[in-house]
């Protein structure tokens, strides 16, 4: 288990040649990285559909409600931390990620980490009932209301909502996440060549299996999702700032080691 930085760096590996972009290159890649979320992606998405009609009743609804703001900051924390190392996993395998000096995988990590959550949320989403799954049944926004955060908390299910509109198969989720991890733009990169590099590698790679598929108008659809990730992340620091303003003492004891390393 990885609970720190520190942590994961304890599983060094690996020896990867610089790729160039050759047709069979970029099948590789593909392969590699849709198997890195196969591997890492926490449930498969037929399972996850198969659960859809578990649903949170009356009682479990109003049974979350009435927790305090506390325990429920604390649960979505641990959630949100689990699948985090699990976006940990996957940054690791692929290909290249592990060439990277520590301090700019840890960089792209502290950037992109939740934005990969928040894309693969849509996984777990029911987009007919806006519910997602949440703690072994599926839950609308309703369930989060003692976090005193229902901007955040809508404009989540928001996005959700509209990446799902999108109907992306598992190899784009695969390849959209590999893009958003990959960001060259990310502040304090050392070798940001490098990671510009390896980033346009995998960014062709979508865009080819794109056009293959007659998929292009996805493309800018998927960009408008970027910068609505950027917003979301700074809405959720902002309000995790608020919450630990008020209660600093308890701040500590609260959250997991990963998840005060990554955003506070
Ligand atoms: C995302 C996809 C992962 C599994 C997973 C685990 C935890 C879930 C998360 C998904 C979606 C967002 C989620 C989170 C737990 C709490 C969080 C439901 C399904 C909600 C939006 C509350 C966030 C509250 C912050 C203020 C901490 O494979």
């Amino acid at each position: 288990e990885i609970n720190s930085m520190a942590d994961f760096f304890s599983f060094f590996s690996s020896n990867i040649e610089t790729p160039s972009s050759t047709a069979h290159e970029i099948d590789c890649l593909t392969a590699n990285i849709v198997k890195s979320h196969r591997e890492t992606c926490q449930y498969r998405v037929e399972e996850l559909q198969a659960l859809r009609w578990k649903v949170f009743s009356r009682e479990e609804v109003l049974a979350y409600q009435s927790k305090s703001v506390e325990e429920m900051w604390q649960r979505c924390a641990y959630r949100l931390t689990d699948s985090i190392q699990y976006v940990v996993e996957f940054a690791k395998r692929i290909d290249g990620f592990l060439e990277l000096s520590q301090n700019d995988q840890i960089v792209l990590l502290k950037g992109g980490s939740l934005e990969v959550v928040l894309v693969r949320m849509c996984r777990s989403f029911n987009p007919d009932n806006g519910t997602v799954f949440f703690e072994g049944k599926f839950g609308g926004t309703e369930i989060f209301k003692s976090l005193g955060c229902n901007d955040l908390i809508a404009s989540i299910f928001e996005f959700s909502q509209s990446l799902c509109a999108l109907h992306l198969s598992e190899q784009e989720v695969a390849l959209f996440t590999a893009v958003v991890l990959l960001n060259p733009e990310r502040a304090c990169l050392q070798e940001k060549e490098k990671v510009a590099r390896l980033h346009s590698h995998v960014d062709v790679t979508f865009k080819n299996t794109l056009q293959r598929s007659h998929r292009d108008t996805v493309l800018s659809k998927l960009s408008q999702k970027t910068l609505q990730l950027k917003s979301l992340c700074s809405l959720h620091i902002d309000r995790l700032r608020l919450f630990l303003e008020l209660r600093p003492l308890l701040a500590h004891s609260l959250f997991p080691p990963l998840y005060h390393e990554l955003f506070t």
